[in-house]
């Protein structure tokens, strides 16, 4: 029997999905007395290490929690897991945490690199323990913004470390407790290996031997994501559909590419490194009153162990009955269905031009500063759909413009792109730049950064639009619209230094298979997840 310690922070569907399909049945830590009954305990910690440690205290879980770690019984810490195990954060000062490793947890500060550090990087197994006695050297899914450093303090519970500008500890162990910073349910088979030896209890006896680093580092990879838009067609099927610069209709009828859950699996087994649904049509109607799309949310993150995105409809909402539910209230909804991340589009462009009217005054009513107070910034994507708006000269517009090679139909040779809301319907007076660098200062965790002008078109993808935004934010962006092959990823790696690159139609019609663009990668010396 396996106790999951969830204390209720945020979504831990993920591994509970993870845990049932190994086999094993799961019971819930639900009152203090239960931890020292527990058999295997899993403490999936989610949000700010404040917070984290804040609840468990609240709760009364601290003190059988470390009487439970004293005693040397089985204990697998997960991301927050792993950090609350040493003395405090940087993210939370004044706050202890659980004191059983020497050492304090320390913000990224990764020079070029963005934080948070999120996707595939792999691990420097340090010395031999059972848990990874089958680990075969994939790399795993990492999602954080804070990182335990090595030190000779704590070097009797290294493991394994990891490197993302700096070296920290991916994995600490000591007897029959383990914990890992990255995530082993969203991190594909490798993942489930690993946690399959922890819940069959093969992961106990101290690792042996001592500390051999060894001196290859660890290698981030580029992030292969595949998108599936969805909608209800003019049968009431929700289907799979694709635009072209976003019209998804074909002789007046919507395209239908596939059935959501079944294509999700698909590019799961094919080696898609991330999926993202996104509820086209969600602005029309409230979000919650649309089961069947909660119902692809849950199916799919029953099967599929890599990270789950999903946009649409996400804002503030009364129903016909007046009853007001908040953006955060929608986006629980979605988390507690599997997603791991969430994506606003709309919302965060009418939330951007309050804050910039305020004078980029956060008085946190958001959705971006709600949702991520609660379940961290990693769990907020800003999903950007902007047009190009040529202009002959930069003193025609206020908004920042770029001298583009693609000229405008008049020959212009400036344009900006402006953001649109309502799946590119309307158009508003803010451009990706500076929607993108205001939403990071509102605590959204990445950018997934749309073109309507290629979307559909296999041009290829927009490296100016890209590389501008890029430039101009230090979380993660990804590249979205546009690739039609293979080199046009490539081509956006080497030309921009985004993390992500998502497709969408040549993935559908499968033109273009995902291993494809990942052996065409590895062949031009660009890094990515098997
Ligand atoms: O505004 O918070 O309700 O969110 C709505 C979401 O739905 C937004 O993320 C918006 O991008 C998306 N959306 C709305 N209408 C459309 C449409 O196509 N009519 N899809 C739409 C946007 C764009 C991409 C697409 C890439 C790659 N889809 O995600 O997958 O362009 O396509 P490609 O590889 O085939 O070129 P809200």
């Amino acid at each position: 029997m396996i106790s999951l310690l969830d204390y209720g922070a945020g979504n831990v569907r993920s591994l509970r999905n993870a845990i049932q399909a190994l086999g094993f049945a799961l019971t819930e830590i639900e009152r203090p007395s239960d931890i020292l009954k527990a058999e295997r305990l899993i403490f999936p910690g989610v949000g700010a290490f404040g917070a984290a440690m804040e609840r468990l205290r609240r709760l009364g879980y601290i003190e059988p929690l470390k009487e439970y770690l004293a005693a040397d019984r089985p204990f697998l810490g997960i991301c927050i897991g792993l950090q609350s195990l040493f003395e405090g954060s940087e993210e939370s000062p004044g706050i202890p945490g659980l004191g059983l490793i020497p050492g304090r947890i320390r913000r990224f500060d990764a020079g070029h690199l963005s934080v948070p550090h999120m996707g595939w990087n792999g691990v420097r197994i340090e010395r031999e323990s059972p848990l990874f006695a089958d680990y075969g050297g994939e790399k795993l899914y990492f999602v954080h913004s804070y990182h335990a450093e090595p030190a000779p303090e704590n070097a009797h519970w290294r493991l394994a470390t990891t490197d993302y500008g700096r070296s920290f500890l991916s994995a600490v162990q000591r007897g029959q407790v383990a914990a890992v910073q990255f995530h082993p349910e969203k991190s594909g088979a490798a993942g489930l290996r690993l946690l399959q030896r922890f819940l069959s209890g093969q992961s106990t006896g101290a690792p042996v031997g001592g500390l051999n680093a060894g001196t290859a580092p660890t290698r981030f990879a580029k992030r292969i994501i595949a998108c599936l838009d969805v909608r209800t067609n003019d049968s009431g099927d929700l289907v799979v559909t694709k635009g072209d610069q976003y019209d998804v209709r074909e002789a007046g009828e919507v395209r239908n590419l596939g059935k959501p859950v079944d294509l999700a699996r698909r590019y799961y087994e094919e080696g898609a490194d991330e999926i993202t649904f996104l509820n086209i049509t969600a602005f029309r109607d409230f979000p919650l009153a649309d089961q069947p799309m909660l119902e692809v949310l849950r199916q799919t993150s029953e099967r599929v162990f890599v990270p789950l995105t999903i946009g649409g409809g996400i804002r503030a909402f009364s129903d016909s009955n007046g009853v007001y539910y908040s953006a955060l209230d929608v986006a629980a909804e979605y988390f507690r269905s599997g997603a791991d991340k969430i994506s606003i589009g709309s919302d965060a462009v009418e939330a951007v031009e309050r804050y910039l009217q305020r004078g980029r005054v956060k008085d946190g009513t958001s959705a971006i500063e709600q949702i991520a107070r609660v379940y961290g910034n990693q769990a907020v994507v800003i999903s950007i759909d902007p047009r190009r708006r040529y202009v002959g000269s930069p003193s025609e517009t206020r908004h920042r413009t770029l001298q583009t090679a693609t000229s405008g139909p008049q020959g212009e040779r400036y344009c900006w792109f402006q953001c649109t809301v309502k799946g590119g319907r309307e158009g508003r007076d803010v451009d990706a730049v500076e929607l993108a660098r205001a939403c990071e200062e509102l605590g959204a965790g990445e950018i997934l950064l749309n073109s309507i002008d290629r979307d559909g078109t296999g041009a290829g993808f927009d490296l100016e639009l890209i590389q501008a935004v890029r430039e101009a934010v230090n979380i993660p962006v990804i590249a979205s619209s546009g690739a039609g092959c293979v080199e046009h990823f490539a081509e956006v790696f080497a030309a921009t230094s985004v993390e992500a690159a998502l497709a969408a139609g040549i993935f559908h019609r499968r033109e273009v298979p995902i291993q494809a663009v990942k052996s065409y990668l590895r062949e031009q010396g660009i890094e990515t997840r098997d």
